[in-house]
């Protein structure tokens, strides 16, 4: 009786370890860009670190400001589809109007770029950007500002020109796993389906970017 509680308390706990997310990061790699955007719970919010490794050059720049990038509410879509992200990550409904940094409720949760600045272009053949890192005391790993299940979307005057989904640590629901295979809402791509349906679409992406 008593090893059955004790056994009953120990599953509960197991379960409520497993959701205790403190560690994830979305792996953009998608028209010649390569971005790493790292989320690690701290006391004071999220420590987000971003590392862009190539693609976002001053050639490739459209607005002097650098590229804009932002949390989104849902996974990426079937064939690297960043439409399927949905809209900012917003719980509190601010919408599109200005974000002031220095008043946080003016702030989508998800405007990253709105509260800590653009990614600024590098003028090199590489398009890399310098290492950095801010806490952000926004965001959470639970609630309504939860990254769980969420994505990164970089965008070029508006334009999403790359994204990916928010891999979290011990989340195994319906996001990406790390091992090249996606799930999106049940159905379930290989890394190589992805690969050959991105080269087929690269052109209509090209031509999206134009329009969206
Ligand atoms: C969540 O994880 C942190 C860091 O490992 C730990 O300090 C904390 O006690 C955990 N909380 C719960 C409810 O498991
Ligand atoms: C944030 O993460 C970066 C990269 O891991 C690290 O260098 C930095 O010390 C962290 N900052 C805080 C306040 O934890
Ligand atoms: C991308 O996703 C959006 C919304 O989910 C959809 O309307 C659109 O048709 C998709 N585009 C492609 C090329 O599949
Ligand atoms: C901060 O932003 C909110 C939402 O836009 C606004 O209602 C409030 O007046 C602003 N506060 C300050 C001090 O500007
Ligand atoms: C481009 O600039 C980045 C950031 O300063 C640097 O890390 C990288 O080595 C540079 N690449 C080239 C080819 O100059
Ligand atoms: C940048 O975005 C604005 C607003 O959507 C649009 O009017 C303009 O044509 C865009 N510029 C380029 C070069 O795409
Ligand atoms: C890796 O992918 C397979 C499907 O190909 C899936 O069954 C498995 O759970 C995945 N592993 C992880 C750690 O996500
Ligand atoms: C996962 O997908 C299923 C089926 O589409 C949906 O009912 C469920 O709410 C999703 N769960 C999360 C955590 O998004
Ligand atoms: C400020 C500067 O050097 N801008 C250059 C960046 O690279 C592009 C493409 O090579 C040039 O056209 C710019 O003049």
């Amino acid at each position: 009786m008593h090893f059955k509680t004790i056994a009953t308390a120990l599953a509960v706990a197991g379960v409520a370890a497993a959701q205790n997310y403190t560690q994830g990061s979305a792996h953009i790699n998608m028209n010649n860009i390569d971005a790493t955007v790292t989320f690690a719970k701290v006391d004071t919010g999220v420590n987000v670190t971003v590392a862009v490794s190539k693609g976002l050059t001053e050639a490739f720049q459209i607005l002097p400001v650098g590229f804009e990038y932002h949390v989104h509410v849902n996974p990426v879509g079937a064939n690297n589809n960043c439409t399927s992200t949905g809209g900012h990550l917003d719980p509190a409904n601010v919408g599109a109007a200005p974000c002031d940094p220095k008043n946080l409720t003016s702030c989508q949760v998800g405007d990253l770029s709105g509260k800590h600045g653009d990614l600024v272009a590098v003028n090199n053949s590489t398009g890399a950007i310098p290492t950095f890192s801010y806490i952000d005391t926004q965001l959470a790993f639970s609630g309504a500002a939860s990254l769980v299940g969420r994505s990164v979307v970089i965008h070029n005057n508006g334009t999403r020109v790359a994204c990916a989904d928010i891999v979290v640590e011990g989340y195994s629901g319906n996001s990406s796993s790390t091992n090249g295979t996606t799930t999106t809402g049940g159905s379930t791509t290989s890394g190589a389906a992805k690969l050959v349906g991105s080269v087929a679409l690269s052109g209509l992406v090209a031509a999206m970017m134009l329009v969206f």
